[in-house]
């Protein structure tokens, strides 16, 4: 309670409870007398058995995953486990998911943690991002990034399962993460944040100026990183536009400091544009350096004076960079600096021919308020700005703000909204597509404070659902969340289809199908049998509800045991597991899929495997029995 609230007796809590309550008694005092089902549908209300209208794609924050969410009813529907190890999926234990996770680390990272479990177990998802075709969602892929362990990842939207994860070389985090929106997805730009000395051996401490960042472009179809380009500062955010021909990063740093004094005492940092076409000639030129795995990194620094990049001053550490979807305006938001900054995009051919300033491309520079982060967009030319410090979301108008930076006496702020507490990142129902259609938008707030009952130190965050169809914003739901979403997207459930079943032809089982095929068996499904290779066993088994092929098997203590489960159940929903007692292992088997996981049978004994999927009314009586003979 603050020292005001505790003299009158009233906290916000008390207050705010207060009132909700009293206008709960007086709906139950006229709905006790109607009909449950004459109560008005409230605009987000999805009544139980109906439907979502939107597909929400959630980062989970050093949780590592990314979980999919049903808008406007905020369930969370699904987790899709990317940079962390999930005990009910046994995504990072089962041998496909490590191939997926191990096969495109740097040499240098396979060296360090072979002899520590193979791979990092945790994760920092901020960026969910879907691939793009015409400025729009095309529902094929989903792009993440792992802040804490420089990784990219890509999620396939039909299975919802991540088929593609690779490492960026010259990097030390990777942060900031957008597709290409035109002709399509292309190019993932992924931004490096913390600068590390390049190369980073060892041999360098406190000399900043031989820190460096580096902007790098992967290939969304083969993931594989293309080039990269060496910038001045650290990259925060990024985005990119509706033509295909420009990328541009928030960066704060403009000091090349390496402390919190030194990082924050200029009163400007940049934004840094990039010129794609440039770039790619300057490769094909070979306008470039090779450091870590053969990726051409080109010289992009305010020194250099190339055409890769322009630098825009803008007020000291901006974070959010946010195209508008009408493909004109790019708003820098500017979290230590109350304004927000509207760059003109069809400027950006006469900067590079050195036509104009930098600081000629901003048409307008509006005050919103204390601290924005990030900025939504509707299809009306309506901006929706987070304010982290204010703890509002501040809705505005693009082209007023551009009048008004012209001199004329036009107020662009058309509401700021109380949000509990802190926001982020926004999003809006398509807002980062030409598509943007002015539903729904989520604040996601940092801390939710007194909005939940109580559930110790660590409370959940809370994403907040606001309506804006209409002309002022309203909440409309409060959302807990585990840690920590930074970001979101929202797309119409039209634009997906997910499979029912993943299909033996996805290449995820190309191995298990050569090797069953090697072994003898005539294909995956069918395979159900022990293979003993010297010190290898591989034990084949398919699984229809409620039973594995298998009754039991033996091995011999000390043998390598690959076991290798199919479900051949085509009934949609349902999957079958494989949990070994005691061995720490457990993995899910999708309805016409397969998996495998490969552990040292070192603990004699008679151990009992089982199906922790409900499958049937037998479920419980899905277990079989591995027996281990001492040696
Ligand atoms: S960042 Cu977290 S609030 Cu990593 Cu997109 Cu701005
Ligand atoms: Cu199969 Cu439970």
């Amino acid at each position: 309670m603050t020292e005001e609230s505790k003299k009158s007796g009233f906290s916000r809590r008390s207050v705010l409870g207060g009132s909700v309550l009293a206008a709960g008694i007086g709906i139950m005092g006229v709905g006790s007398m109607l009909p449950q089902a004459a109560k008005a549908k409230e605009r987000n209300e999805v009544r139980p058995g109906d439907l979502d209208d939107y597909y929400g794609f959630w980062s989970g924050g050093q949780s590592g995953e990314v979980r999919i969410l049903g808008i406007p009813s905020m369930r969370e529907l699904m987790r899709i486990p990317v940079f962390n190890r999930c005990s009910a999926t046994g995504w990072g234990q089962t041998n496909e998911s490590r191939k997926i996770i191990m096969e495109n680390m740097l040499p240098r990272e396979k060296k360090f943690w072979a002899d520590k479990g193979d791979f990092p177990m945790n994760g920092d998802v901020h960026h969910p991002h879907m691939s793009f075709t015409d400025g729009t969602y095309d529902g094929r892929f989903i792009f993440v990034n792992d802040k804490a362990n420089t990784r990219v990842a890509r999620i396939r939207c039909d299975i919802m399962k991540v088929d593609k994860m690779i490492s960026i070389p010259n990097a030390a985090d990777i942060h900031g993460l957008r597709p290409q929106k035109y002709p399509r997805t292309g190019y993932v730009f992924a931004n490096m944040e913390h600068r590390v000395p390049m190369p980073n051996d060892g041999s360098v401490l406190d000399e900043p100026g031989k820190y460096h960042a580096v902007f790098t472009a992967i290939d969304g179809d083969t993931m594989k990183v293309v080039w990269q380009v060496m910038v001045d500062g650290n990259l925060d955010n990024t985005d990119t536009d509706y033509q295909g021909k420009y990328a541009y990063s928030t960066c704060y740093n403009s000091e090349d400091g390496v402390n919190l004094a030194e990082m924050t005492s200029s009163v400007d940092d940049w934004a840094v544009v990039f010129d794609l076409r440039a770039i790619e000639a300057g490769v094909k030129a070979g306008d470039f350096k090779i450091y870590e795995g053969d990726v051409p990194v080109l010289d992009g620094r305010k020194k250099a004076k190339s055409n890769y990049t322009r630098y825009i001053p803008i007020p000291t550490s901006p974070h959010g960079i946010n195209t508008a979807p009408d493909g004109k305006y790019v708003i820098i938001n500017g979290k230590l600096s109350p304004t927000a900054s509207v760059m003109d995009l069809r400027k950006l051919p006469d900067l590079f021919k050195n036509k104009i300033k930098p600081r000629d491309t901003i048409v307008a520079e509006p005050q919103l308020g204390l601290g924005p982060l990030h900025t939504a967009f509707d299809h009306k030319g309506n901006a929706y700005t987070t304010l982290f410090i204010d703890s509002q979301i501040c809705k505005w108008n693009i082209e007023k703000a551009i009048q008004k930076y012209a001199g004329k006496k036009v107020d662009p702020i058309i509401q700021k909204l109380d949000v509990q507490y802190q926001p982020g990142h926004n999003h809006t129902t398509m807002g980062e597509t030409k598509d943007a259609d002015g539903q729904w938008l989520i604040s996601l707030n940092k801390f939710s404070k007194d909005r939940f009952i109580n559930v110790g130190p660590l409370k959940p965050d809370n994403d907040q659902l606001i309506d804006i169809s209409g002309d002022r914003m309203k909440l409309v739901e409060d959302g807990p969340v585990f840690s920590e979403p930074h970001d979101c997207i929202m797309l119409p459930r039209a634009l997906l289809t997910p499979l029912n079943f993943p299909g033996f032809d996805n290449p995820m089982w190309d191995d298990l199908k050569a090797q069953a095929k090697k072994d003898g068996f005539k294909s995956l499904p069918e395979a159900s049998g022990v293979i003993r290779d010297g010190n290898k066993v591989r034990v084949y088994m398919y699984s229809t509800a409620p039973v594995y092929s298998l009754e039991k098997f033996t091995v011999k203590e000390g043998n390598e045991v690959t076991i290798i489960v199919t479900n051949i159940d085509d009934i949609e929903d349902l999957t079958h597991g494989f949990t070994l007692t005691n061995y720490g292992i457990a993995m899910e088997i999708p309805p016409q899929g397969s998996a495998s996981v490969t552990f040292k049978a070192d603990l004699p004994g008679v151990h009992w495997f089982y199906c922790q999927w409900f499958c049937h009314a037998l479920h419980l009586e899905m277990r079989s029995r591995m027996l281990v003979e001492p040696a």
